[in-house]
Protein backbone atom coordinates (compact mmCIF):
# COMPACT_ATOMS: atom_id res chain seq x y z
CA UNK A 1 0.00 0.00 0.00
CA UNK A 2 1.33 3.42 -1.21
CA UNK A 3 2.19 5.79 1.86
CA UNK A 4 -0.44 8.86 2.52
CA UNK A 5 0.91 11.75 1.98
CA UNK A 6 -0.36 15.21 2.30
CA UNK A 7 -1.47 17.50 -0.03
CA UNK A 8 1.36 19.42 -1.93
CA UNK A 9 1.79 22.90 -0.19
CA UNK A 10 2.54 26.13 -1.91
CA UNK A 11 6.25 26.31 -0.96
CA UNK A 12 8.70 25.90 -3.28
CA UNK A 13 10.50 23.36 -1.38
CA UNK A 14 9.88 19.58 -2.12
CA UNK A 15 8.38 18.30 1.33
CA UNK A 16 9.50 14.95 2.90
CA UNK A 17 7.24 12.00 1.99
CA UNK A 18 5.97 10.77 5.49
CA UNK A 19 4.75 7.02 5.98
CA UNK A 20 1.93 7.63 7.90
CA UNK A 21 1.12 3.33 8.25
CA UNK A 22 0.75 1.46 11.41
CA UNK A 23 0.00 -1.90 11.70
CA UNK A 24 -1.84 -3.70 14.71
CA UNK A 25 -1.60 -7.71 14.55
CA UNK A 26 -2.10 -8.68 10.70
CA UNK A 27 -3.83 -5.09 10.22
CA UNK A 28 -2.25 -2.33 8.69
CA UNK A 29 -4.02 1.05 9.35
CA UNK A 30 -3.34 4.08 6.59
CA UNK A 31 -2.30 6.24 9.28
CA UNK A 32 -2.72 6.58 13.54
CA UNK A 33 -5.63 9.15 13.23
CA UNK A 34 -8.77 7.03 14.51
CA UNK A 35 -12.41 8.48 15.57
CA UNK A 36 -13.06 7.14 19.26
CA UNK A 37 -16.13 5.30 19.77
CA UNK A 38 -19.79 6.93 20.74
CA UNK A 39 -18.09 10.30 19.13
CA UNK A 40 -18.76 9.47 15.36
CA UNK A 41 -21.90 7.47 15.35
CA UNK A 42 -21.79 4.19 13.31
CA UNK A 43 -19.36 5.94 10.58
CA UNK A 44 -22.06 6.06 8.35
CA UNK A 45 -23.30 9.64 8.99
CA UNK A 46 -20.97 11.97 8.50
CA UNK A 47 -20.49 11.69 4.67
CA UNK A 48 -20.96 15.89 3.97
CA UNK A 49 -18.76 16.71 6.56
CA UNK A 50 -15.98 14.55 6.70
CA UNK A 51 -13.91 11.65 3.90
CA UNK A 52 -14.04 9.38 6.40
CA UNK A 53 -12.67 6.82 3.97
CA UNK A 54 -9.54 9.19 4.91
CA UNK A 55 -9.52 8.23 8.56
CA UNK A 56 -6.82 5.36 9.63
CA UNK A 57 -9.77 3.79 11.33
CA UNK A 58 -13.46 4.39 12.77
CA UNK A 59 -14.55 2.80 16.16
CA UNK A 60 -18.63 2.69 15.96
CA UNK A 61 -20.56 3.49 19.01
CA UNK A 62 -20.95 0.53 21.37
CA UNK A 63 -23.15 -2.25 20.66
CA UNK A 64 -25.40 -4.00 22.55
CA UNK A 65 -27.30 -7.04 22.16
CA UNK A 66 -30.81 -5.48 22.49
CA UNK A 67 -31.36 -1.87 21.45
CA UNK A 68 -31.02 0.60 24.50
CA UNK A 69 -32.41 4.14 24.45
CA UNK A 70 -29.87 4.96 26.68
CA UNK A 71 -30.20 7.31 30.19
CA UNK A 72 -32.97 10.70 30.66
CA UNK A 73 -31.98 13.97 29.61
CA UNK A 74 -29.79 15.76 30.07
CA UNK A 75 -27.07 13.91 29.05
CA UNK A 76 -24.34 16.17 28.64
CA UNK A 77 -23.02 18.71 30.24
CA UNK A 78 -19.76 21.58 29.67
CA UNK A 79 -17.43 21.58 32.47
CA UNK A 80 -13.55 23.49 32.70
CA UNK A 81 -11.60 21.93 29.37
CA UNK A 82 -13.99 19.27 28.62
CA UNK A 83 -17.90 17.78 29.05
CA UNK A 84 -19.57 15.16 30.91
CA UNK A 85 -21.77 12.45 29.19
CA UNK A 86 -24.34 9.82 30.74
CA UNK A 87 -25.85 8.94 27.16
CA UNK A 88 -26.16 5.39 28.58
CA UNK A 89 -25.15 2.84 25.64
CA UNK A 90 -28.08 4.16 23.90
CA UNK A 91 -27.53 2.02 20.43
CA UNK A 92 -29.73 -0.03 17.80
CA UNK A 93 -28.78 -2.95 19.32
CA UNK A 94 -26.51 -6.07 17.38
CA UNK A 95 -29.02 -7.11 15.25
CA UNK A 96 -30.17 -3.87 13.63
CA UNK A 97 -26.57 -3.01 13.42
CA UNK A 98 -25.90 -6.20 11.12
CA UNK A 99 -28.50 -5.98 8.84
CA UNK A 100 -28.94 -1.98 8.48
CA UNK A 101 -24.88 -0.70 9.10
CA UNK A 102 -22.60 -3.81 8.75
CA UNK A 103 -23.20 -3.87 5.15
CA UNK A 104 -22.62 -0.18 4.93
CA UNK A 105 -19.27 -0.83 5.41
CA UNK A 106 -18.63 -2.79 2.19
CA UNK A 107 -18.45 0.60 0.35
CA UNK A 108 -16.20 2.66 2.50
CA UNK A 109 -12.48 2.52 2.29
CA UNK A 110 -10.83 2.87 5.40
CA UNK A 111 -11.11 -0.11 9.00
CA UNK A 112 -13.66 -0.49 10.72
CA UNK A 113 -13.27 -1.19 14.67
CA UNK A 114 -16.88 -2.48 16.26
CA UNK A 115 -16.90 -1.22 19.72
CA UNK A 116 -18.69 -3.67 22.24
CA UNK A 117 -20.50 -3.69 25.57
CA UNK A 118 -22.48 -5.77 27.50
CA UNK A 119 -23.80 -5.97 31.21
CA UNK A 120 -22.78 -9.77 31.12
CA UNK A 121 -19.97 -11.66 29.82
CA UNK A 122 -22.84 -13.99 27.75
CA UNK A 123 -23.67 -10.48 26.05
CA UNK A 124 -20.58 -9.39 24.86
CA UNK A 125 -19.71 -13.27 23.36
CA UNK A 126 -23.20 -13.32 21.91
CA UNK A 127 -23.05 -9.70 20.44
CA UNK A 128 -19.39 -10.73 18.76
CA UNK A 129 -20.85 -14.04 17.49
CA UNK A 130 -23.63 -11.96 15.63
CA UNK A 131 -21.16 -9.90 14.21
CA UNK A 132 -18.58 -12.73 13.32
CA UNK A 133 -22.08 -14.94 12.06
CA UNK A 134 -22.52 -12.30 9.04
CA UNK A 135 -19.88 -11.86 6.38
CA UNK A 136 -18.36 -8.27 6.67
CA UNK A 137 -15.34 -6.37 6.26
CA UNK A 138 -14.83 -4.80 9.81
CA UNK A 139 -11.41 -5.57 10.86
CA UNK A 140 -11.86 -6.10 14.46
CA UNK A 141 -13.60 -5.46 18.35
CA UNK A 142 -13.00 -2.27 20.73
CA UNK A 143 -14.39 -4.07 23.99
CA UNK A 144 -15.86 -1.68 26.27
CA UNK A 145 -14.94 -2.85 29.49
CA UNK A 146 -15.04 0.61 30.84
CA UNK A 147 -18.28 2.19 30.31
CA UNK A 148 -19.41 4.50 33.67
CA UNK A 149 -22.45 5.14 32.77
CA UNK A 150 -24.18 1.90 33.06
CA UNK A 151 -25.78 0.22 36.35
CA UNK A 152 -24.50 -3.17 35.47
CA UNK A 153 -21.74 -4.26 33.15
CA UNK A 154 -19.33 -1.92 31.20
CA UNK A 155 -16.67 -1.01 34.05
CA UNK A 156 -17.45 -3.56 36.55
CA UNK A 157 -15.79 -5.46 34.06
CA UNK A 158 -12.64 -3.14 34.13
CA UNK A 159 -11.84 -2.58 37.39
CA UNK A 160 -11.02 -6.64 37.83
CA UNK A 161 -8.06 -8.32 36.84
CA UNK A 162 -9.70 -11.70 36.61
CA UNK A 163 -12.48 -10.76 35.06
CA UNK A 164 -11.22 -8.58 31.86
CA UNK A 165 -8.78 -11.57 31.46
CA UNK A 166 -11.50 -14.64 31.41
CA UNK A 167 -13.99 -11.91 29.72
CA UNK A 168 -10.53 -11.42 27.15
CA UNK A 169 -10.08 -15.19 26.70
CA UNK A 170 -13.48 -15.96 25.76
CA UNK A 171 -13.92 -13.46 23.20
CA UNK A 172 -10.12 -14.64 21.85
CA UNK A 173 -11.62 -18.12 21.34
CA UNK A 174 -14.45 -16.36 18.80
CA UNK A 175 -12.36 -13.89 16.56
CA UNK A 176 -9.67 -14.56 14.74
CA UNK A 177 -9.90 -10.55 14.03
CA UNK A 178 -8.20 -7.84 16.24
CA UNK A 179 -9.73 -8.14 20.02
CA UNK A 180 -8.63 -4.65 21.73
CA UNK A 181 -9.66 -4.01 25.29
CA UNK A 182 -10.69 -0.33 25.98
CA UNK A 183 -9.40 0.18 29.61
CA UNK A 184 -10.97 2.76 32.38
CA UNK A 185 -8.87 4.93 34.20
CA UNK A 186 -10.86 4.83 37.12
CA UNK A 187 -9.06 2.11 38.59
CA UNK A 188 -6.88 1.64 41.32
CA UNK A 189 -3.99 0.19 38.72
CA UNK A 190 -4.51 0.26 35.06
CA UNK A 191 -1.22 -1.40 34.53
CA UNK A 192 -2.23 -4.87 36.10
CA UNK A 193 -5.91 -4.68 33.85
CA UNK A 194 -3.74 -3.90 31.00
CA UNK A 195 -1.46 -6.98 31.88
CA UNK A 196 -4.64 -9.44 32.52
CA UNK A 197 -5.98 -8.54 28.91
CA UNK A 198 -2.42 -9.22 26.66
CA UNK A 199 -1.88 -12.48 29.04
CA UNK A 200 -5.88 -13.58 27.56
CA UNK A 201 -4.93 -12.74 24.25
CA UNK A 202 -5.75 -9.35 23.41
CA UNK A 203 -3.93 -7.48 20.38
CA UNK A 204 -4.36 -3.93 21.78
CA UNK A 205 -5.21 -1.97 24.70
CA UNK A 206 -7.15 1.56 24.14
CA UNK A 207 -6.59 3.68 26.91
CA UNK A 208 -8.32 5.84 28.20
CA UNK A 209 -12.40 6.09 28.67
CA UNK A 210 -13.77 8.62 30.58
CA UNK A 211 -12.77 9.58 34.21
CA UNK A 212 -15.74 9.93 36.92
CA UNK A 213 -16.54 13.34 36.76
CA UNK A 214 -19.81 15.34 38.29
CA UNK A 215 -20.69 19.07 37.81
CA UNK A 216 -23.89 20.85 39.91
CA UNK A 217 -26.26 23.44 39.14
CA UNK A 218 -25.88 25.63 42.09
CA UNK A 219 -29.36 27.18 40.76
CA UNK A 220 -31.32 24.10 41.13
CA UNK A 221 -29.03 22.37 43.53
CA UNK A 222 -28.73 19.19 41.18
CA UNK A 223 -27.15 17.38 39.38
CA UNK A 224 -26.32 19.03 35.64
CA UNK A 225 -27.18 15.62 34.59
CA UNK A 226 -29.66 13.55 34.56
CA UNK A 227 -27.78 10.35 36.32
CA UNK A 228 -25.57 12.50 39.22
CA UNK A 229 -22.08 10.92 37.96
CA UNK A 230 -20.67 11.30 34.39
CA UNK A 231 -18.01 10.35 32.17
CA UNK A 232 -15.44 13.27 31.79
CA UNK A 233 -13.83 13.94 28.96
CA UNK A 234 -11.94 16.26 26.52
CA UNK A 235 -8.90 18.24 27.05
CA UNK A 236 -9.25 18.35 30.90
CA UNK A 237 -8.33 14.29 30.86
CA UNK A 238 -5.55 14.46 29.05
CA UNK A 239 -2.94 14.24 31.40
CA UNK A 240 -4.49 11.06 32.51
CA UNK A 241 -4.79 9.79 28.83
CA UNK A 242 -0.67 10.68 28.87
CA UNK A 243 -0.06 8.79 31.98
CA UNK A 244 -1.72 5.90 31.23
CA UNK A 245 -0.62 5.20 28.07
CA UNK A 246 3.35 5.92 29.19
CA UNK A 247 2.68 3.18 32.43
CA UNK A 248 1.16 0.65 30.00
CA UNK A 249 3.48 0.75 27.00
CA UNK A 250 6.15 0.16 29.29
CA UNK A 251 4.25 -2.75 30.91
CA UNK A 252 2.68 -4.38 28.48
CA UNK A 253 3.99 -6.07 25.23
CA UNK A 254 1.19 -5.15 22.81
CA UNK A 255 0.15 -2.18 21.37
CA UNK A 256 -1.53 0.50 22.99
CA UNK A 257 -4.31 3.26 21.66
CA UNK A 258 -3.89 6.86 23.39
CA UNK A 259 -7.26 8.29 23.77
CA UNK A 260 -8.47 11.13 26.04
CA UNK A 261 -8.32 14.99 25.22
CA UNK A 262 -6.78 14.88 21.76
CA UNK A 263 -7.81 18.08 19.37
CA UNK A 264 -4.16 19.08 17.73
CA UNK A 265 -1.83 17.54 16.04
CA UNK A 266 0.31 18.38 18.96
CA UNK A 267 -1.27 16.64 20.92
CA UNK A 268 -1.21 13.37 19.05
CA UNK A 269 2.07 13.95 18.95
CA UNK A 270 2.40 13.65 22.64
CA UNK A 271 0.56 10.43 23.16
CA UNK A 272 2.50 9.30 20.42
CA UNK A 273 5.67 10.05 22.31
CA UNK A 274 4.22 8.52 25.75
CA UNK A 275 3.92 4.83 23.78
CA UNK A 276 0.93 5.14 22.16
CA UNK A 277 0.91 3.35 18.35
CA UNK A 278 -2.14 5.49 17.61
CA UNK A 279 -4.75 7.67 18.54
CA UNK A 280 -8.35 8.36 18.95
CA UNK A 281 -9.81 11.41 18.44
CA UNK A 282 -12.96 11.92 20.90
CA UNK A 283 -14.75 14.73 22.41
CA UNK A 284 -13.19 16.97 19.64
CA UNK A 285 -15.38 15.34 16.66
CA UNK A 286 -18.58 16.98 18.70
CA UNK A 287 -16.94 20.54 17.77
CA UNK A 288 -15.65 19.54 14.36
CA UNK A 289 -16.57 16.44 12.99
CA UNK A 290 -14.07 17.00 10.28
CA UNK A 291 -11.31 17.60 13.06
CA UNK A 292 -9.08 14.45 13.25
CA UNK A 293 -7.93 14.65 9.34
CA UNK A 294 -6.68 18.24 10.33
CA UNK A 295 -5.39 16.56 13.46
CA UNK A 296 -3.78 13.81 10.86
CA UNK A 297 -2.42 17.16 8.59
CA UNK A 298 -0.86 18.79 11.63
CA UNK A 299 0.91 15.27 12.69
CA UNK A 300 2.33 14.83 9.03
CA UNK A 301 3.70 18.60 9.13
CA UNK A 302 5.26 17.77 12.33
CA UNK A 303 6.68 15.39 11.00
CA UNK A 304 7.80 17.29 7.97
CA UNK A 305 9.36 19.94 9.94
CA UNK A 306 11.82 17.28 12.10
CA UNK A 307 12.92 15.06 9.28
CA UNK A 308 10.62 11.92 10.14
CA UNK A 309 9.73 9.48 7.79
CA UNK A 310 7.40 7.23 9.60
CA UNK A 311 5.07 8.37 12.09
CA UNK A 312 5.56 4.83 13.63
CA UNK A 313 9.13 6.12 15.14
CA UNK A 314 7.46 8.76 17.13
CA UNK A 315 6.21 5.49 19.39
CA UNK A 316 7.64 5.61 22.24
CA UNK A 317 10.61 8.16 21.24
CA UNK A 318 10.58 10.51 24.46
CA UNK A 319 13.47 11.38 26.15
CA UNK A 320 13.54 9.60 29.73
CA UNK A 321 14.51 11.60 32.38
CA UNK A 322 17.55 10.22 33.45
O1 LIG B 1 -22.84 5.60 26.61
C1 LIG B 1 -22.19 6.16 27.53
O2 LIG B 1 -22.73 6.78 28.45
C2 LIG B 1 -20.73 6.07 27.60
C3 LIG B 1 -19.99 4.95 27.23
BR1 LIG B 1 -20.77 3.44 26.48
C4 LIG B 1 -18.60 4.93 27.44
O3 LIG B 1 -17.88 3.96 27.18
N1 LIG B 1 -18.03 6.04 27.97
C5 LIG B 1 -18.73 7.12 28.30
O4 LIG B 1 -18.16 8.11 28.78
N2 LIG B 1 -20.09 7.13 28.10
Amino acid sequence: MAPFTTRKRSSSERELPVNTEIRIGDTVFKNPVFVASGTFGYGTETDDLICADKLGAIVTKSITFHPREGNPPPRIVETPSGMINSIGLANLGVEKFTAEILPLYDSMNTEVIVNIAGTTVEEYLKVLEKVESVPNRVCGYEINISCPNVARGGIEFGVDPEITRSLTAQLRERTDRLLIMKLSPNVTDIVEIGRAAEDAGADALSAINTVIGMSIDIASRRSSIATELGGLSGPAIRPVGIASVYRLSRAAGIPVIGIGGITSGRDAVEYLLAGSIGIQVGTANLRDPGIALVILDELISYCQKQGIESVSLLTGAMDEAS
